[in-house]
């Protein structure tokens, strides 16, 4: 069978460094919040690239931003391609990025090789995947996919104080040369690269993933609250300490969730306490849980079961509580065809396929939920991400575009 264009391995790795650049760490990885100034930069160097070539820049409401590339019947719904540029505070440089310019290297080898598609090819850049500085996580996607915007987003402060309307404001403010995209409409298909952020691709030898499907995530933020008093003088009796009752809450969700269920996800990743002096006890202590399974009804038990384990703790600590849901993603099942078209596109190039479920959320989950949605990945070292040290090997990364460009080609028709 026959394969399409050879994409530009040089190119796309030497975006990657350019990007890479853009709110690099010390230690070698990259701190791009979200509608951030370096996010700006990184929305204003791909909007350059796309410009360059002829494609079309867009951004919607939420932000997103789109590189359209034209084809024969402009009017026909795009087929979407894409990622997201924003990162953790201590994320990888390949986490969303290498979707993003990916895409970017499918449309200029599509350009380079004169290839007229019959409906038009969108990259798409969603804003706020990562959901760290601002929650929820998945934001761009998300207003997309609903086609408006989640109740109280306006309210969404960062641990600076910064608002996400002024800082979505700022953003689209940043990139005047971008028309205007209305939120939403129809797509004949979405695709995206990512990295696998897990170990299973590089345990198994294979060098492509062919994504099934998506887990549910639901963060939640448990609040404590107790009484601020004396380190030195106050018995144990009388304490109403918050921090007491937020680690004995942790200590247990530690040792009951995940050891009961091998597909269940539980993380502490953020905890906050007042007023944080030596010599006082804790008044109160939030801390967040991200919790993950690949089955809906099993995220719903396992809230009731927090939420009740939180409830009893603070109750014999003499202490308040309150459980807030701040993000949640039903898990999703991608379209089967698309599956299929990925798979045989590695095939095609005989790489090394198998089909997975994600463990990590992703735009294409939203898009999922509006039309035929895919997403293709490849290995990273030691499944490590999220961290400084995320790595993908080159003939990865080149391995992962091509497969992303065939697929392309092969549903754009
Ligand atoms: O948290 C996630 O699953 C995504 O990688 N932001
Ligand atoms: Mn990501
Ligand atoms: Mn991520």
């Amino acid at each position: 069978m026959t394969c399409g264009p050879a994409i530009n391995g040089h190119r796309l790795l030497a975006r990657l460094d350019a990007f890479a650049a853009i709110g690099a760490t010390p230690a070698g990885g990259v701190n791009r919040p979200t509608l951030s100034v370096e996010d700006r930069k990184a929305r204003a160097l791909l909007a350059n690239l796309g410009t360059a070539r002829g494609f079309t820049v867009f951004q919607d409401a939420a932000a997103n931003l789109f590189l359209k590339r034209a084809s024969t019947d402009n009017d026909r719904p795009p087929l979407l391609i894409g990622s997201h540029l924003d990162s953790q505070p201590t994320g990888g440089r390949f986490d969303g990025a290498l979707g993003t310019l990916a895409a970017l290297e499918v449309l200029e080898t599509l350009e380079d090789n004169g290839i007229v598609t019959a409906g038009p090819i969108e990259l798409v850049a969603w804003t706020n995947e990562e959901g760290s500085r601002f929650s929820p996580g998945a934001f761009g996607s998300q207003v997309y996919a609903a086609g408006a915007f989640p109740a109280g987003w306006q309210d969404a402060v960062d641990s600076n104080g910064a608002s996400l309307p002024d800082e979505l404001a700022a953003t689209l403010k940043a990139l005047p040369e971008a028309a205007e995209r209305p939120l939403g409409g129809p797509f004949t298909a979405y695709l995206e690269l990512h990295i696998e952020q897990g170990p299973l691709l590089e345990r198994q030898g294979a060098l492509i993933g062919a994504v099934e499907g998506i887990q549910g995530t639901r963060w939640l933020e448990v609040t404590i609250t107790g009484q601020v008093a004396h380190a030195g003088t106050t018995p144990l009796v009388d304490r109403r300490d918050a921090m007491a009752v937020a680690v004995a809450i942790i200590a247990q969700l530690q040792a009951t969730v995940m050891p009961a269920d091998v597909n269940a996800r539980l993380t502490v990743g953020r905890l906050t306490l007042t007023p944080g002096a030596v010599n006082v006890i804790p008044g109160e202590v939030v801390f967040s849980i991200d919790l993950r399974h690949p089955s809906g009804a099993e995220i719903d038990r396992l809230e009731t079961e927090i939420t009740s384990m939180v409830s009893e703790a603070a109750e014999s600590g003499g202490c308040q509580a309150l459980v807030r849901r701040s993000m949640d993603v039903a898990p999703a099942r991608f379209d089967e065809r698309l599956i299929g078209i990925v798979e045989d596109m590695a095939k095609r190039r005989s790489f090394p396929c198998r089909r997975m479920f994600s463990g990590a959320f992703h735009d294409a989950l939203f898009m999922a939920r509006l039309g035929p949605a895919a997403m293709i990945f490849v290995p990273c070292r030691g499944g490590l991400s999220h961290n400084e040290a995320e790595y993908v090997e080159p003939h990865q990364i080149i391995a992962g575009a091509q497969v992303l460009c065939d697929a392309t080609l092969e549903v754009a028709g």
